[in-house]
């Protein structure tokens, strides 16, 4: 079973799936598994120290021949550092989120290193393929973590339309149906977040990966609005306190009450006053399985709802 697109092309792998790259989650144990399985991996870099990262990256080329990538998490204070890290390792691919990264741009190309930002709107994504960027992923509000204000539906769409480089879809793919409904709106990727938390190899906390599998179509919540930078977590007792932060507007002990909170839950395993950033999707993850597993379930359900919708059409 195959699904070749100009991304599998551009990327040189065999399928068109990129696995979120989640701080605290997205480790080189998973990016590698994922690259092995024949998708792109990728290591979220989040606010890591820089060794970490270079060491993480050192890890991923250890266990993978295959490409995989770096997700640059731009809000980052040392993020100068962090870029500079993925530019000595020569790293295939990066991804970015949370800002523009147009200021590293000609660095990361001179290099070789294929570039694909997340962008919400379709303002950005113009911009950012007048200045190279290699593919646009577009990141609709049914994702987990920091998000942007459209929905995967109408967020492919437009941006298909927008540009001409491929674009991948993000938020709220989790299964074959979700990429295939991905396809049909143009997309030639999907990047998946949520489902791959519950992979195998995936190092988070377990009881995270429990509450994950256990989370309903309702569970998630959009916190932290008011600051401007609005995050989507599995409902907890932290989300409630912050919750009511956000609804007084205050905004500094709102901060304040979110540092280091993601790190608790997924490194500690704290579910009640960790910040469980996940998805709408975590509804649809209902068990921990290998990330080949994932990688070929998903390509498997897509090519066979494509079919089925293709035999619908001629039916007509
Ligand atoms: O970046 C993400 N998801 C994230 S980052 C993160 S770490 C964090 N922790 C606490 C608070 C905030 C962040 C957790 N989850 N997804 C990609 C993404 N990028 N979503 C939205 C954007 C984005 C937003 C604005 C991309 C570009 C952008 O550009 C603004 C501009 O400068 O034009």
């Amino acid at each position: 079973m195959a699904l070749r697109t100009r991304l599998t092309e551009l990327l040189g792998i065999e399928h068109p799936i990129i696995q979120g790259g989640m701080a605290w989650t997205a480790t080189a144990e998973l990016a590698s598994a994922v690259s092995e399985a024949g998708g792109l991996g990728i290591i979220g870099a989040g606010h890591m120290p820089t060794d970490i990262l270079r060491e993480q990256i050192r890890n991923a080329k250890a266990a993978t021949n295959r490409p995989f990538g770096v997700n640059l998490m731009l809000m980052t204070p040392h993020i100068d550092e962090l870029v500079q890290v993925v530019l000595d390792e020569r790293v295939p691919v990066v991804t970015t989120g949370a800002g523009n990264p147009g200021k590293y741009m000609d660095a990361l190309k001179e290099r070789g290193i294929k570039v694909l930002p997340i962008a919400p709107s379709t303002a950005l994504a113009r911009r950012l393929e007048s200045i190279g960027a290699d593919a646009i992923i577009g990141e609709g509000m049914e994702a987990g973590g920091h998000i942007g204000e459209l929905a995967t539906m109408v967020l492919t769409p437009q941006l298909v339309d927008a540009v001409s480089i491929p674009v991948v879809a993000a938020g709220g793919i989790a299964d074959g149906r979700g990429m295939a409904a991905a396809f049909a709106l143009g997309a030639e990727g999907v990047q998946v977040g949520t489902r791959f938390m519950c992979a195998e190899e995936c190092t988070i906390h377990p009881a995270v990966k429990e509450t994950v599998i256990r989370a309903k179509d309702r569970d998630t919540v959009v916190t932290g609005r008011s600051t401007g930078h609005p995050v989507r977590v599995i409902k907890n007792k932290l989300s409630r306190q912050i919750e009511e932060l956000d609804r007084q507007n205050k905004i500094a002990e709102l901060e304040e009450l979110g540092t280091g909170k993601l790190a608790l839950a997924m490194r500690e395993g704290d579910t009640q006053m960790g910040s469980l950033m996940a998805g709408q999707a975590a509804a649809m993850v209902c068990k921990i399985q290998p990330a080949a597993e994932i990688v070929d379930e998903m390509i498997a359900e897509a090519t066979d709802v494509m079919r089925r919708l293709a035999s619908l059409a001629q039916e007509a």
